[in-house]
């Protein structure tokens, strides 16, 4: 399919630029539900004399990560309450991922590095 002519200034993965500025389609493009695959809730618990949370902080600050919410469990008891009541233990850090409880500094290094190269879908949870 063919549109245009279309003065194409974004070329998505499923199309080209063609001659005289038409832009080739090969496939829908669902851009909306794309971004919003992209972008989940990433919420952390952590508390500041937590050396595993400071291994996570201090990547996230090296890495320049600043789309997380962050609950200091320290200070927050609301946060503590839901640490507990939403993930199932007390333990620090936690991220949160839409909602959904990951325990392991390591993992979720290895979570947040990986979301910054790839979209949420195609990551193995
Ligand atoms: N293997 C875990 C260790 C996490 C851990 O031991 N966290 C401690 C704080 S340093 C904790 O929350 N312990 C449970 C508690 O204090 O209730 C990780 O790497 O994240």
């Amino acid at each position: 399919m063919t549109i245009g002519p279309l003065r194409a200034s974004v070329v998505g993965r499923d199309g080209f630029r063609g001659q005289n500025d038409q832009y080739v389609v090969f496939a829908p493009i669902d851009w909306r539900a794309m971004a919003e695959k992209k972008v989940p809730q990433l919420e952390l618990f952590y508390r500041p004399t937590c050396p595993y949370c400071v291994k996570v902080l201090t990547w996230m600050k090296n890495e320049g990560v600043d789309n997380v919410t962050l609950y200091d469990i320290s200070s927050d008891s609301e946060a503590v309450k839901r640490l507990v009541a939403e993930g199932g233990k007390k333990q620090v850090p936690c991220l949160f991922v839409d909602g959904q409880p990951m325990y392991e500094s390591n993992d979720i290094i290895a979570f947040l590095d990986k979301l910054r190269h790839e979209p949420f879908d195609d990551i193995a949870r």
